[in-house]
């Protein structure tokens, strides 16, 4: 049987002591989909460097070990880096071993990916349908040449002809569940997840709809991705199987647009009930917030929610209009209240940074986020992923030039502003007294302190994890970048 090794490249620099790694949901969805087309005619065994990098030694013998015939990587922007040397390690032990690549990376950048990483092969969209023919032909075929697939890009071809997407599964109740039992599950019970409150909870991250229909300017997101949802039956049906199958105390929703459909999450509410499913439930992810209505978040709460982010990212009426985000302010403002009065804890998300963005426009969100009743904030620096319609207005097409791709994608902690008005220098400095200003009002501390929804022992590590962010990893990599001599 043909043996497939999936990979989760680690990423290049870690954070503080606050490494969270969650399910890679994207290779089991995979591995689950090939399994119930083809079943027990391909063997997955899966590695997550979230878990531990390994060196060249590690991957050495534990390639030697699984002899695999075909090798899948799925990589974030911020993980093509480390797949780059992945690539280099697996060609080194075998020249002629496929490597596929998948993830919101190769699907924003193929181009880029085929040639900077060398992959074999790269998948551009969703990767149920196009990996299973990859394996198909695979099987039958010695090379990827004569691959003509839709969102595939084949190295070895001379022209490269896939525009567009990868075909997708439109209807998600026919995706069979993730095989989360490919996993050594309780390794990532012990780690930090997307709700960075704790660790040590037995969680699983869980995706109920796929895409989304508004077209904010720097989202991965692509129109070309139709919103689809699972039927409210097939959620439930699900959380209740996975929920007694792992034992859990919790699920993390993951969806980009979980409440676009009022009706689908009263419903599911109302499973989550009728089943009598007894874990709590958390959306690190976000739920649009100016369409959620005080009915549905009781719903919401009254079936165990105790986490709910909040994606406003500018106060800017301006910036709103640019990046196409149209929040309702007076709503999700309403919403945030409500939610904290029912005893949900509340993170916002903000950005900064943008093109044309003024001072004052900044200002203006760090002010609304000091205004609010959040109980916690994060000042994102806008980061122009490719593939994105932010990426060529920055950038334009043409101009990442070979050879300064790491540039591109390594990240961590570097401030760059993309507004003409404010440097990088003083949007770093924005970002910090936002977040001192945020952190240090006594109203919020009191209230952190008392909603914490886990324990006051988490709170405290959590605590420190993000001083230690605040307070040596950041301020080391903006010394790095300011203060060049320091490289
Ligand atoms: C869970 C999640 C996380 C988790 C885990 C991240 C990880 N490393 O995997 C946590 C919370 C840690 C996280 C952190 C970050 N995240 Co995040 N996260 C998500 C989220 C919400 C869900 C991912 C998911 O499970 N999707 C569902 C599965 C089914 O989809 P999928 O993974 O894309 O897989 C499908 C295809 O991509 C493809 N595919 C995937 N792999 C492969 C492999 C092969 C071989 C093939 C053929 C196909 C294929 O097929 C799959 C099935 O159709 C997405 C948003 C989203 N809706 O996807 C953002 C997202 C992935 N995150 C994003 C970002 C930017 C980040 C951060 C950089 C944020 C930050 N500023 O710190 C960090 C990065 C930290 C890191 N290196 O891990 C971006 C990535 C954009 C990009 N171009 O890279 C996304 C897309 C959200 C966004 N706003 O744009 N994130
Ligand atoms: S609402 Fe969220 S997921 Fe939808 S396009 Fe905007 S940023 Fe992307």
């Amino acid at each position: 049987m043909p043996s497939i090794l999936m990979i989760k490249p680690g990423w290049a620099e870690e954070i503080g002591f606050m490494h969270p790694a969650t399910p890679p949901l994207g290779i089991l969805s995979l591995a689950a989909f090939v399994e119930k087309q083809r079943p027990g005619k391909y063997a997955f065994k899966v590695v997550d460097e979230k878990l531990g990098r390994l060196n060249h030694r590690e991957w050495s013998d534990l390639l030697k070990e699984i002899k695999p015939d075909l090798v899948g990587i799925s990589a974030l922007s911020v993980e093509a880096t480390r797949s780059v040397e992945l690539i280099r390690i697996i060609k080194s032990f075998k020249p002629d071993l496929p490597v596929i690549m998948g993830g919101p990376y190769p699907t924003g950048a193929r181009e880029r990916a085929l040639e900077w990483t060398g992959a074999d092969a790269v998948v551009a969209g969703e990767g149920e349908i196009p990996f299973l023919e990859i394996l198909d032909y695979l099987l039958h075929n010695n090379s990827l040449d004569g691959l003509h697939v839709p969102g595939v890009l084949v190295r070895s071809r001379k022209i490269r002809d896939a525009a567009g997407y990868a075909d997708m599964v439109m209807n998600l109740d026919e995706l069979p569940r993730p095989a989360f039992d490919l996993l050594e599950i309780e390794h990532y019970f012990k780690m930090y997840r997307a709700t960075t409150l704790d660790s040590g909870t037995r969680y699983l991250p869980v995706i109920t709809s796929r895409g989304c229909p508004y077209a904010c300017i720097y989202c991965h997101n692509s129109p070309g991705i139709a919103y689809r949802t699972m039927s409210a039956a097939r959620v439930v049906q699900d959380l209740d199987w996975l929920a007694r199958r792992y034992n859990l105390n919790e699920f993390e929703i993951m969806d980009d647009a979980f409440n676009l459909n009022r009706k689908r999450v009263l419903d599911i509410c109302e499973g989550i009930r009728a089943r009598g499913i007894c874990t709590r439930f958390s959306f690190p992810n976000g739920l649009r917030g100016d369409i959620l209505d005080q009915t549905v978040i009781s719903a919401l709460k009254s079936v165990g929610t105790y986490f709910i982010g909040f994606a406003i990212e500018s106060a800017s009426p301006r910036i709103q209009e640019m990046i196409r985000k149209r929040i309702d302010f007076a709503r999700i403002e309403e919403n945030i209240n409500f939610a904290v009065s029912s005893g949900i804890f509340t993170i916002g998300f903000f950005m900064l940074g943008f093109p044309t963005e003024t001072r004052k426009e900044m200002l203006k969100t760090v002010e609304y986020a000091l205004r609010s009743r959040l109980h916690l904030a994060f000042f994102f620096n806008v980061v122009p992923f490719e593939g994105t319609e932010l990426f060529d207005l920055v950038h334009g097409p043409e101009a990442v030039a070979p050879g300064s791709e790491r540039m591109l994608y390594d990240l961590q902690y570097a401030v760059h502003s993309l507004s003409e008005h404010v440097s990088s220098f003083e949007l770093s400095a924005i970002q910090s007294a936002a977040n001192i200003l945020f952190y240090a009002q006594p109203s919020r501390i009191y209230r952190i302190f008392m909603d914490y929804p886990t324990s006051r022992l988490e709170l405290l590590k959590s605590a420190m994890g993000f001083g230690f962010y605040m307070f040596w990893n950041r301020p080391r990599a903006l010394l790095k970048q300011f203060v060049p001599r320091l490289k």
